[in-house]
């Protein structure tokens, strides 16, 4: 009855559409469990190259039933979008199971969002501008509007009413806009039900039956361990719990089922939005990382920051998700490096003037803020690695790279991703 759980160990887009493809398919469901369509995974099979924003990446797989967890804010037009252009590439996406209990991104909530961001000027988070942040403070609020809401047009119109109540005075007064329709937002959300209905289950009773029986489930993370709303860089942070115990909250899976815990990493480190990263490079070999590992946002496009591998991040990871085992992603875009900084840990320098090395993360984000790299340099190599299938294949510098990496997050790597293509792997046993 294995549950495996496969989450991001830095600031996202690490390459988890990849992993759980891969892994995906040797699996029986593979269940999303918190944020939205704020997601962009990316799973590449032969010529075509699939951008998944709301669906699991199980959905690739046939066989497998992909499932869309309680813990989901769920935009239902974006699902359908989503499903239609899968669909129109040959994707079958009837298999695809949708919790009642998930929460409904509504039009309010892209509002809201794009709005807030506009109004918080230099102390924007930089969100994907999707909703998210909105539709889970209502969740949190307890007026959200959940799935099985939209199948009672009566207590449908009330839960709107009641949700807009607040943010239409705060649009017209705060923001000078004008008020949304409870009337009209009450019939699109109905309009949206009758089609996402097909689709709708009790997921936590089906996931555990299914692991009760023998079934594998794979939870896939959105976002990532620093984007975490506990445990990431608040407030530089997405809404919903990105981390490992997010699967079980987000899923309605008890932690007893959880057998093994993913966390992906990139051999480099990108974030996309604003907030404190140590290793960022702002100078031309940021510009190189981010043109050899084409890092820009699957959702947004936008540019994504780069820099060096962080040792302390991927320590935290290992902690607060308690990860079996990492998948090393993109080892491939530092090839031609003469040499490759690794940072191990942090100076942080107090307000008194004196220095501390920080080995493990400072819980103080204006510390955090303030912590520079300290690096440990290691050798490069210039042989193209995407075609090697053997660990021991590799250039020794890029064995000792790898060796050191896993040394530094106390955490075996049982997985390395050598390009963007499903057989660019080499697995470590
Ligand atoms: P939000 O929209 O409220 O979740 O934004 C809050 C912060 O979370 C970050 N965030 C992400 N970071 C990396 N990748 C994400 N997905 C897309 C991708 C992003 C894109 O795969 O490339 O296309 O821009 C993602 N989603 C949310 C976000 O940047 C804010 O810092
Ligand atoms: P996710 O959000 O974690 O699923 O990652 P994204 O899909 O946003 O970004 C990862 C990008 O890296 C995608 O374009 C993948 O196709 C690509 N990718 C994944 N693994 C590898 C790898 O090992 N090497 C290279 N070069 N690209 C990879
Ligand atoms: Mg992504």
């Amino acid at each position: 009855m294995p549950g495996i759980v496969l989450i991001g160990a830095q600031w996202g887009d690490e390459g988890k559409g990849k992993a759980t493809d891969l892994i995906g398919s040797h699996v029986d469901y593979v269940a999303r469990f918190n944020g939205g369509n704020n997601a962009g995974h990316t799973v590449v099979v032969g010529d075509e190259s699939y951008a998944l924003h709301l669906l699991p990446s199980g959905i690739i797989s046939p066989g497998v039933v992909p499932v869309i967890g309680n813990g989901v804010v769920v935009d239902p037009e974006v699902l359908f979008e989503e499903i239609d252009g899968l669909q129109a590439r040959g994707v079958d996406c009837s298999r695809l199971l949708v919790s009642e209990e998930a929460h409904v991104i509504a039009s309010y909530h892209r509002v809201i969002d794009k709005v807030t961001e506009r109004f918080l000027g230099k102390r924007r988070i930089g969100t994907t501008g999707r909703g998210i942040g909105p539709a889970y403070a209502d969740k949190i609020n307890r007026v959200g509007i959940r799935v099985h809401d939209l199948f009672n047009a009566d207590h449908l119109h009330d839960k709107v009413e009641a949700s807009l109540h607040q943010k239409n005075q705060m649009l017209v007064k705060l923001y000078n806009r004008r008020p949304i329709d409870v009337d009209e937002t009450t019939d699109g959300l109905l309009r949206l039900g009758e089609r996402l209905k097909p689709y709708v289950a009790n997921t936590s009773l089906i996931l555990n039956k299914a692991l009760d029986a023998g079934r594998t489930v794979l939870f896939e993370g959105g976002q990532a361990t620093m984007l975490d709303v506990d445990h990431g860089t608040y407030p530089f942070v997405t809404s919903s719990n990105p981390t490992a115990g997010g699967a079980c909250t987000g899923t309605g899976v008890g932690p007893t089922r959880i057998t093994r815990v993913i966390g992906v990493s990139k051999a480099y480190v990108t974030r996309v939005g604003e907030g404190p990263f140590p290793t960022e490079l702002l100078d031309e070999k940021g510009e190189w990382l981010r043109a050899q590992g084409h890092e820009f946002g699957v959702t947004t496009g936008r540019p994504r920051r780069c820099g060096w591998f962080d040792a302390v991040v991927n320590r935290y990871a290992a902690r607060v998700n308690g990860l079996t085992d990492i998948v090393l992603t993109k080892l491939d875009v530092l090839t031609g490096l003469k040499e490759i900084p690794v940072c191990v840990a942090y100076d942080v320098e107090h307000a008194d003037g004196t220095h501390e090395r920080y080995e493990d993360m400072p819980v103080d984000q204006a510390e955090f803020a303030a912590a520079k790299p300290i690096y440990e340099m290691h050798p490069g190599w210039d042989e193209d690695i995407s075609a090697i299938h053997s660990f021991d294949d590799l250039p020794r510098s890029c064995q000792d790279y790898v060796r050191r990496l896993e040394e530094l997050s106390g955490c075996r790597i049982s997985l390395i991703g050598t390009g963007p293509q499903r057989d660019h792997v080499i697995e470590i046993r």
